[in-house]
């Protein structure tokens, strides 16, 4: 069987990091693009010059032309700029919704059988906009946002709770931002859930509230620390548990910015839920019960992600 071929469209700090793990991993060749000369030629080489040490067979070829990435049957996209201390990621929303348009008319032309992972910033309105330039189906193009939060959300807990992080399961729902939703109820060590371990004294639940703040802060601790640019090692690992689940067909639930049509109560729209991701892609949307807060914080986060995908149309009316 010839090994799956993987685009990584952007060849910046996660695009690389992406790169190595795919490698690592063994999922398949690589094809890195961006827009720079000599950036994805360097990186793919030097990936490649460390396969026999890491002993994986695979070809990595980097490239400044949408041709190299025909066929891929993965994409994950990276292109865009990242935002700086002091900036939202809405921010990024004029830059990188260009971007979008470009990598979107690459995918069609020549990865129009892919599955395409988005990780550019602002992720929800950006995954959006990604699907409407490209065309592919809905189910095909899908956001990396929620394995990114539960997994902060999973650390944090593992370490309040001194448990292996294996063991600890986390739930986030909403868009990727402040507003982001994680669900103590269903957030849970070895199952039990995290209301419960507050009443079996093992944390506070003042210590809970810190711990959701802080993961929705996640990103901008990293940018304030790094000061150069965003996370890429987390963001770069979470979007390969997800590529992993569609080649391998694994059908892992995962939290995810998937295309509402109904579900929620919403249409139109890409915001993080749980879904299935198997071989077909997205297919299956989980509609959990929320209890009245959590409603109302999961129906506030996405209008705030509506509020975006709206200032998409009006700069690119045909996205409409
Ligand atoms: P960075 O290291 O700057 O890499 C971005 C790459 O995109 C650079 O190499 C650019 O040359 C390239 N690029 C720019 N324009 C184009 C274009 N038109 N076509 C192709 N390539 C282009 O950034 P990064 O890798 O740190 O981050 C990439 C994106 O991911 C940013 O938008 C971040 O905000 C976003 N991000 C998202 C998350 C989520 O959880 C959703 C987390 C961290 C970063």
């Amino acid at each position: 069987m010839a090994r799956n071929k993987i685009a990584l469209i952007g060849a910046g700090q996660i695009g690389g990091t992406l790169a190595h793990l795919v490698g690592l991993k063994q999922l398949g060749d690589v094809v890195m693009f961006d827009v720079m000369e000599g950036i994805p030629q360097g990186k793919a080489l030097d990936i490649a010059q460390s396969s026999p040490v890491n002993k994986f067979d695979a070809k990595f070829t980097g490239a400044n032309s949408y041709e190299a990435i025909e066929g891929a049957d993965v994409c994950i996209v990276t292109a865009g700029v990242p935002r700086k201390p002091g900036m939202s990621r809405d921010d990024l929303l004029d830059i990188n919704l260009k971007v979008m348009s470009q990598v979107g008319a690459g995918i069609a032309k020549y990865a129009p059988n892919a599955f395409v992972i988005c990780i550019t910033n602002p992720l929800d309105a950006m995954v959006w906009a990604l699907q409407k330039s490209c065309g592919l189906p809905q189910q095909k193009v899908v956001g990396m946002a929620g394995v990114l939060d539960s997994a902060r959300f999973r650390y944090f807990l593992a370490d309040e709770f001194n448990v292996s992080v294996e063991d600890v399961t986390a739930f986030v729902l909403g868009g990727h931002g402040d507003t982001m939703v994680p669900l103590t109820r269903y957030s849970t060590v070895a199952g039990i859930p995290v209301p419960d371990l507050v009443k079996m004294g093992w944390t506070t639940q003042a210590r809970v509230d810190e711990i959701v703040k802080r993961t929705a802060n996640g990103g901008a601790e990293i940018v304030n620390l790094l000061k150069t640019g965003s996370a890429f090692y987390a963001p770069a690992a979470s979007a390969i548990a997800m590529a992993e689940s569609y080649l391998l067909d694994k059908k892992r639930v995962l939290p995810c910015a998937a295309y509402l049509n109904g579900e929620y109560g919403m249409k139109d729209i890409y915001v993080g839920v749980p879904v299935v991701i198997g071989a077909k892609g997205v297919e299956r949307i989980v509609e959990v019960d929320l209890n009245g807060g959590e409603k109302t914080a999961f129906e506030k986060s996405a209008a705030s992600v509506q509020g975006l995908i709206e200032a998409c149309k009006k700069i690119a009316p045909t996205l409409a």
